[in-house]
Protein backbone atom coordinates (compact mmCIF):
# COMPACT_ATOMS: atom_id res chain seq x y z
CA UNK A 1 0.00 0.00 0.00
CA UNK A 2 1.58 3.15 -0.61
CA UNK A 3 0.52 6.44 0.83
CA UNK A 4 -0.12 9.57 -0.17
CA UNK A 5 3.54 11.20 -0.42
CA UNK A 6 4.16 15.10 -2.43
CA UNK A 7 4.57 14.84 -6.19
CA UNK A 8 5.50 18.45 -6.87
CA UNK A 9 7.58 21.37 -4.74
CA UNK A 10 3.95 22.66 -3.33
CA UNK A 11 3.07 19.20 -1.67
CA UNK A 12 6.01 20.10 0.77
CA UNK A 13 3.65 22.99 2.39
CA UNK A 14 1.28 19.56 3.74
CA UNK A 15 4.93 17.93 4.91
CA UNK A 16 5.16 19.64 8.76
CA UNK A 17 3.86 16.71 10.69
CA UNK A 18 5.71 17.62 14.18
CA UNK A 19 7.86 15.10 16.68
CA UNK A 20 6.91 16.78 19.80
CA UNK A 21 9.14 14.64 22.10
CA UNK A 22 11.75 17.54 22.73
CA UNK A 23 9.42 20.31 22.31
CA UNK A 24 10.34 23.29 25.36
CA UNK A 25 6.69 23.18 25.73
CA UNK A 26 6.36 19.30 26.54
CA UNK A 27 9.81 18.23 27.63
CA UNK A 28 10.21 18.67 30.99
CA UNK A 29 14.38 17.71 30.55
CA UNK A 30 14.43 20.78 27.66
CA UNK A 31 16.33 23.23 28.95
CA UNK A 32 14.16 26.18 28.32
CA UNK A 33 11.03 24.15 29.93
CA UNK A 34 10.45 26.63 32.61
CA UNK A 35 11.73 29.34 30.35
CA UNK A 36 8.19 31.37 29.43
CA UNK A 37 10.30 33.96 27.39
CA UNK A 38 11.78 31.69 25.57
CA UNK A 39 9.31 29.36 24.46
CA UNK A 40 7.12 32.76 23.98
CA UNK A 41 10.29 32.91 21.49
CA UNK A 42 9.66 29.78 20.14
CA UNK A 43 5.95 30.15 19.54
CA UNK A 44 6.84 32.75 16.93
CA UNK A 45 8.97 31.26 15.31
CA UNK A 46 6.93 28.11 15.22
CA UNK A 47 4.00 30.25 13.59
CA UNK A 48 6.74 31.41 10.99
CA UNK A 49 7.23 27.88 9.80
CA UNK A 50 3.62 26.79 9.72
CA UNK A 51 3.04 30.03 7.60
CA UNK A 52 4.98 29.99 5.35
CA UNK A 53 4.57 28.52 1.59
CA UNK A 54 6.94 27.56 -0.77
CA UNK A 55 7.44 30.88 -3.35
CA UNK A 56 7.56 33.28 0.02
CA UNK A 57 10.76 34.90 0.96
CA UNK A 58 12.36 32.85 3.42
CA UNK A 59 11.80 35.27 6.95
CA UNK A 60 14.20 37.54 8.24
CA UNK A 61 15.09 37.49 11.50
CA UNK A 62 16.18 40.03 13.92
CA UNK A 63 18.28 38.24 16.28
CA UNK A 64 18.02 39.22 20.20
CA UNK A 65 22.10 39.92 21.89
CA UNK A 66 21.16 36.76 23.69
CA UNK A 67 20.61 34.77 21.04
CA UNK A 68 23.55 36.42 18.99
CA UNK A 69 25.61 35.64 22.01
CA UNK A 70 24.48 31.91 22.22
CA UNK A 71 25.52 31.32 18.70
CA UNK A 72 29.42 33.12 18.99
CA UNK A 73 29.69 30.51 21.56
CA UNK A 74 28.84 27.63 19.89
CA UNK A 75 30.95 29.41 16.87
CA UNK A 76 33.95 29.80 18.33
CA UNK A 77 34.23 26.16 19.76
CA UNK A 78 32.82 24.27 16.52
CA UNK A 79 35.39 26.46 14.57
CA UNK A 80 38.16 25.63 16.39
CA UNK A 81 37.97 21.73 15.41
CA UNK A 82 36.83 21.93 11.84
CA UNK A 83 40.29 22.16 10.93
CA UNK A 84 41.30 19.29 12.35
CA UNK A 85 38.10 17.11 12.94
CA UNK A 86 36.13 17.71 9.32
CA UNK A 87 36.58 16.33 6.05
CA UNK A 88 38.12 18.66 2.91
CA UNK A 89 34.47 19.23 1.80
CA UNK A 90 33.04 20.67 4.59
CA UNK A 91 36.34 23.16 5.31
CA UNK A 92 36.03 24.30 1.57
CA UNK A 93 32.36 24.77 1.70
CA UNK A 94 32.73 26.74 5.11
CA UNK A 95 35.17 28.96 3.79
CA UNK A 96 33.00 29.97 1.23
CA UNK A 97 30.42 30.44 3.75
CA UNK A 98 32.69 32.82 6.09
CA UNK A 99 33.18 34.56 2.63
CA UNK A 100 30.15 35.23 1.35
CA UNK A 101 26.88 34.58 3.72
CA UNK A 102 27.63 35.92 6.65
CA UNK A 103 29.21 33.23 8.62
CA UNK A 104 30.82 34.98 11.67
CA UNK A 105 30.96 34.49 14.93
CA UNK A 106 29.20 38.02 15.66
CA UNK A 107 26.02 37.38 13.20
CA UNK A 108 23.91 34.74 12.75
CA UNK A 109 23.17 33.76 9.02
CA UNK A 110 20.25 34.60 7.51
CA UNK A 111 18.33 31.25 5.77
CA UNK A 112 17.79 33.58 2.75
CA UNK A 113 21.40 34.30 1.95
CA UNK A 114 22.46 30.49 3.15
CA UNK A 115 19.63 29.26 0.63
CA UNK A 116 20.74 31.31 -2.35
CA UNK A 117 24.35 30.22 -1.84
CA UNK A 118 23.18 26.19 -1.11
CA UNK A 119 20.71 26.85 -4.72
CA UNK A 120 23.91 28.33 -7.27
CA UNK A 121 25.94 25.18 -5.77
CA UNK A 122 23.95 22.01 -5.82
CA UNK A 123 19.93 23.11 -6.02
CA UNK A 124 19.08 22.76 -2.68
CA UNK A 125 16.74 25.88 -1.25
CA UNK A 126 16.46 25.97 2.34
CA UNK A 127 12.55 26.80 4.24
CA UNK A 128 11.80 27.20 7.83
CA UNK A 129 10.89 24.03 10.05
CA UNK A 130 9.07 24.47 13.26
CA UNK A 131 10.69 21.87 14.97
CA UNK A 132 11.77 18.22 14.61
CA UNK A 133 10.13 16.82 11.18
CA UNK A 134 9.00 13.07 11.08
CA UNK A 135 11.13 11.37 9.01
CA UNK A 136 8.60 10.59 6.49
CA UNK A 137 7.88 14.30 5.96
CA UNK A 138 11.87 15.57 6.49
CA UNK A 139 12.97 12.75 3.93
CA UNK A 140 10.04 14.02 1.32
CA UNK A 141 11.47 17.05 1.09
CA UNK A 142 14.96 16.00 0.53
CA UNK A 143 13.66 14.22 -2.60
CA UNK A 144 13.30 17.90 -3.53
CA UNK A 145 16.32 19.08 -3.10
CA UNK A 146 14.30 21.25 -0.23
CA UNK A 147 15.87 21.60 3.09
CA UNK A 148 14.18 22.11 6.29
CA UNK A 149 15.68 24.62 8.65
CA UNK A 150 14.87 25.57 12.31
CA UNK A 151 15.69 29.05 12.63
CA UNK A 152 15.56 29.39 16.18
CA UNK A 153 18.55 29.23 18.36
CA UNK A 154 19.00 26.46 21.60
CA UNK A 155 18.23 27.52 24.99
CA UNK A 156 21.30 30.30 26.53
CA UNK A 157 21.59 28.03 29.53
CA UNK A 158 22.96 25.40 27.54
CA UNK A 159 24.46 26.59 24.31
CA UNK A 160 27.05 23.39 24.00
CA UNK A 161 24.05 20.53 23.43
CA UNK A 162 20.41 20.98 22.32
CA UNK A 163 17.83 18.25 22.45
CA UNK A 164 16.31 19.07 19.01
CA UNK A 165 17.85 20.07 15.75
CA UNK A 166 18.52 24.48 15.86
CA UNK A 167 19.83 26.60 13.53
CA UNK A 168 23.48 26.06 15.09
CA UNK A 169 22.89 22.68 13.66
CA UNK A 170 21.29 23.38 10.58
CA UNK A 171 23.78 26.26 9.59
CA UNK A 172 27.16 24.27 11.24
CA UNK A 173 26.19 20.65 10.36
CA UNK A 174 24.28 20.23 7.06
CA UNK A 175 24.51 23.70 5.43
CA UNK A 176 28.33 23.04 4.59
CA UNK A 177 28.36 19.60 3.46
CA UNK A 178 24.67 20.32 1.28
CA UNK A 179 27.05 22.89 -0.51
CA UNK A 180 29.08 19.68 -1.91
CA UNK A 181 27.40 17.48 -5.16
CA UNK A 182 27.99 14.73 -4.62
CA UNK A 183 26.62 14.76 -1.15
CA UNK A 184 23.58 16.52 -2.13
CA UNK A 185 22.70 14.16 -4.87
CA UNK A 186 23.23 11.48 -1.88
CA UNK A 187 20.91 13.27 0.34
CA UNK A 188 18.15 13.64 -2.23
CA UNK A 189 18.26 9.86 -3.16
CA UNK A 190 18.03 8.74 0.33
CA UNK A 191 14.58 11.15 0.10
CA UNK A 192 13.84 9.36 -3.60
CA UNK A 193 13.99 6.25 -1.77
CA UNK A 194 11.78 7.51 0.92
CA UNK A 195 8.65 8.56 -1.43
CA UNK A 196 5.81 5.93 -0.76
CA UNK A 197 7.69 3.67 1.50
CA UNK A 198 6.33 1.48 4.49
CA UNK A 199 6.77 2.58 8.03
CA UNK A 200 9.31 -0.26 7.60
CA UNK A 201 11.49 1.13 5.13
CA UNK A 202 11.23 4.95 6.16
CA UNK A 203 12.67 3.40 9.47
CA UNK A 204 15.62 1.80 7.53
CA UNK A 205 16.56 5.56 5.36
CA UNK A 206 16.22 7.23 8.78
CA UNK A 207 18.40 5.01 9.90
CA UNK A 208 20.76 4.64 6.92
CA UNK A 209 20.68 8.77 7.40
CA UNK A 210 21.69 9.04 10.92
CA UNK A 211 24.53 7.11 10.74
CA UNK A 212 25.59 8.93 7.65
CA UNK A 213 24.45 12.77 6.54
CA UNK A 214 24.04 12.93 10.88
CA UNK A 215 26.89 10.88 12.75
CA UNK A 216 28.86 10.23 9.48
CA UNK A 217 32.96 9.20 9.32
CA UNK A 218 35.14 8.91 6.67
CA UNK A 219 38.68 8.23 5.79
CA UNK A 220 40.91 10.75 4.51
CA UNK A 221 44.85 10.35 3.98
CA UNK A 222 44.37 7.96 6.06
CA UNK A 223 43.10 10.12 8.80
CA UNK A 224 39.19 9.89 10.43
CA UNK A 225 37.26 13.02 9.58
CA UNK A 226 33.61 13.92 10.02
CA UNK A 227 31.26 14.54 7.70
CA UNK A 228 27.80 14.26 9.74
CA UNK A 229 26.29 17.18 10.95
CA UNK A 230 25.36 15.64 14.37
CA UNK A 231 28.85 15.68 14.89
CA UNK A 232 30.26 18.91 13.73
CA UNK A 233 27.24 20.76 15.29
CA UNK A 234 28.64 19.41 18.59
CA UNK A 235 31.60 20.50 20.07
CA UNK A 236 31.52 16.81 22.92
CA UNK A 237 30.46 14.59 20.47
CA UNK A 238 32.67 15.68 17.32
CA UNK A 239 36.02 15.49 20.10
CA UNK A 240 34.26 12.48 21.66
CA UNK A 241 33.96 10.68 18.05
CA UNK A 242 37.30 11.41 16.72
CA UNK A 243 38.77 10.05 20.64
CA UNK A 244 39.29 6.21 19.68
CA UNK A 245 36.85 5.89 22.24
CA UNK A 246 33.94 5.10 20.27
CA UNK A 247 33.61 1.78 18.64
CA UNK A 248 33.76 1.99 14.89
CA UNK A 249 32.43 0.07 12.51
CA UNK A 250 32.90 0.22 8.22
CA UNK A 251 29.92 1.45 6.38
CA UNK A 252 27.90 -1.13 5.31
CA UNK A 253 24.52 0.25 3.76
CA UNK A 254 22.88 -3.27 4.71
CA UNK A 255 24.23 -3.67 8.38
CA UNK A 256 24.09 0.57 8.98
CA UNK A 257 20.51 0.28 7.71
CA UNK A 258 19.34 -1.74 10.57
CA UNK A 259 21.54 -1.01 13.62
CA UNK A 260 19.82 0.67 16.69
CA UNK A 261 20.61 4.30 16.89
CA UNK A 262 19.90 6.59 19.97
CA UNK A 263 19.14 10.00 20.05
CA UNK A 264 20.38 10.85 24.20
CA UNK A 265 23.85 10.69 24.24
CA UNK A 266 27.25 10.13 22.08
CA UNK A 267 26.44 7.37 19.47
CA UNK A 268 28.39 3.79 20.95
CA UNK A 269 29.17 3.30 17.36
CA UNK A 270 30.17 5.21 14.52
CA UNK A 271 30.22 4.09 10.86
CA UNK A 272 33.54 4.70 8.87
CA UNK A 273 32.83 5.08 4.80
CA UNK A 274 36.43 2.88 4.62
CA UNK A 275 37.69 2.99 1.38
CA UNK A 276 36.06 3.13 -2.08
CA UNK A 277 36.80 -0.81 -3.51
CA UNK A 278 35.34 -1.89 -0.25
CA UNK A 279 32.46 0.14 0.08
CA UNK A 280 31.70 -0.56 -3.79
CA UNK A 281 31.14 -4.10 -2.99
CA UNK A 282 29.00 -3.87 -0.48
CA UNK A 283 26.62 -1.50 -2.23
CA UNK A 284 26.80 -4.06 -5.49
CA UNK A 285 25.37 -6.66 -3.64
CA UNK A 286 23.02 -4.61 -1.50
CA UNK A 287 21.71 -3.08 -5.26
CA UNK A 288 20.94 -6.36 -6.10
CA UNK A 289 19.49 -7.73 -2.94
CA UNK A 290 17.54 -4.99 -1.73
CA UNK A 291 15.20 -2.66 -4.22
CA UNK A 292 15.17 0.60 -2.24
CA UNK A 293 18.40 1.74 -1.86
CA UNK A 294 19.17 1.33 -5.77
CA UNK A 295 18.74 5.18 -5.95
CA UNK A 296 21.48 5.34 -3.57
CA UNK A 297 24.15 3.61 -4.66
CA UNK A 298 25.80 5.49 -8.09
CA UNK A 299 25.23 8.98 -6.01
CA UNK A 300 27.08 7.35 -2.51
CA UNK A 301 29.64 5.81 -4.77
CA UNK A 302 30.43 9.15 -6.41
CA UNK A 303 30.46 10.59 -3.14
CA UNK A 304 33.12 8.54 -1.64
CA UNK A 305 35.17 8.41 -4.70
CA UNK A 306 35.87 12.62 -4.11
CA UNK A 307 36.44 12.14 -0.90
CA UNK A 308 38.79 9.06 -0.91
N1 LIG B 1 13.68 17.55 11.38
C1 LIG B 1 14.41 18.67 11.34
N2 LIG B 1 13.81 19.87 11.47
N3 LIG B 1 15.74 18.61 11.17
C2 LIG B 1 16.40 17.44 11.02
O1 LIG B 1 17.65 17.44 10.87
C3 LIG B 1 15.65 16.24 11.05
C4 LIG B 1 14.24 16.34 11.25
N4 LIG B 1 16.20 15.04 10.87
N5 LIG B 1 13.49 15.21 11.33
C5 LIG B 1 15.43 13.89 10.54
C6 LIG B 1 14.12 13.88 11.31
C7 LIG B 1 16.33 12.67 10.63
O2 LIG B 1 16.82 12.46 11.92
C8 LIG B 1 15.76 11.34 10.12
C9 LIG B 1 15.33 11.36 8.71
O3 LIG B 1 14.76 10.84 10.99
FE1 LIG C 1 20.09 17.03 11.36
Amino acid sequence: KVLWFPRKIQDLDKCHYLITKYDPSLDHGHPGYADLEYKKRRAFFADLALNYRVGDPLPLIEYTAQETATWREVYRKLRSLYPTHSCTQYLDAFQQLERYCGYQEDNIPQLQDVSRFLKERTGFRLRPAAGLLSARDFLASLAFRVFPCTQYIRHFSSPMHSPEPDCCHELLGHVPMLADKEFAQFSQDIGLASLGSSEVEIEKLATLYWFTVEFGLCKQNGLIKAYGAGLLSSYGELMYALSNKPEYKPFDPEVTAVHPYQDQAFQPVYFIAENFEDAKVKLQFVWSSCFIYAGLLPSFLGFLSVRM
